[in-house]
């Protein structure tokens, strides 16, 4: 049996377990898209995994619920601050030091908010990556090639491909259509998550969320990132918002310094025993 605590941060919904004792996930990646079935399994948008790491005090990765790897995860590492904090791991200087595969993450506590340093937003083709553009190349506010050329995309990778698009009305977007199609475009060779965000104000922007390897979610953290910068330089937004995804808002602040802040919540839901086979 292996013990795991389920948390959610805005709705987006996490099996965090504790693999300190050992270097790789004790769960592969199908036995993670099992847990995540709401029906056969415990029900979430992916799995957590705290880790020893080598470079940093702590290490995650996380698995999506189709049994995909992502590199990052926004909400998920709000999460699994709450959960190392209920873990009684002490925190150097209000939070922690942690190791992902887009880079060093650091979440800090903000009362019962977390604020996490989500690190540099990424802009060139080929750390999306995409083909749209070649090497080098920034994608603002360009086309698809057709027949999806009536999108217009702006791509930033906060470790994680995103997608963004804006539209005039969120309503008319057909987003169990539209998602998935974007997200295995021939243009995303490791496909990407997909955000239709409605400008409100300039500090103000509501999401529609299509995530790679996880459908359609609550929410974003990664994307409520990528969809600031992105607003910021297409100009429609200040360096400070509020994005509002369909689980609740996010504070996203692009600092002087470049790096991403977000602030949010994370909520401890149950513990339990997970059997695996
Ligand atoms: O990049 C991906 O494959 C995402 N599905 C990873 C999960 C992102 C997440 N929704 C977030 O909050 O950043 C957890």
């Amino acid at each position: 049996m292996i013990p795991f605590t389920k948390y959610q941060g805005l709705g987006n919904d996490f099996v965090l377990i504790d693999n300190r004792t050992q270097p790789e996930p004790m769960l592969s990646s199908e036995q993670a898209r099992q847990v995540c079935d709401r029906n056969f399994g415990i029900g979430g948008d992916g799995v957590i995994f705290l880790l020893p790491s080598t470079s940093q005090p702590h290490a995650m990765r996380i698995f999506n619920n189709d049994g995909s790897e992502a590199q990052m995860c926004g909400n998920g590492i709000r999460c699994l601050a709450k959960f190392m904090r209920e873990l009684n791991i002490p925190t150097e200087d209000g939070g922690y030091s942690i190791e992902t595969k887009a880079g060093l993450i650091v979440p800090r506590f903000d009362g019962e908010q977390v604020t996490v340093d989500m690190g540099l937003p990424r802009l060139r083709a080929e750390e999306i990556p995409t083909t749209l553009v070649p090497k080098g190349g920034k994608v603002l506010n360009l086309p698809l090639p057709a027949p999806w050329s009536r999108f217009n995309v702006t791509l930033v990778s906060m470790g994680n491909p995103h997608a963004v698009i804006f539209v005039d009305d969120l309503n008319a977007v057909d987003l169990v259509n539209w998602g998935p199609a974007i997200e295995s475009h021939p243009a995303f060779p490791e496909r990407t998550n997909v955000h239709f965000v409605q400008v409100l104000n300039p500090t103000h922007l509501k999401v529609k969320v299509w995530e790679r390897g996880a459908g359609p979610t609550l929410a974003c953290g990664t994307g409520a990132c990528a969809i600031l910068v992105a607003a910021v330089l297409n100009q429609k937004a200040e360096k400070r918002a509020t994005v509002e995804l369909p689980g609740g808002p996010l504070e996203i602040d692009w600092h002087d310094n470049d790096h991403v802040f977000m602030t949010g919540p994370a909520q401890k839901v149950f513990v339990g025993q997970l059997s695996v086979s």
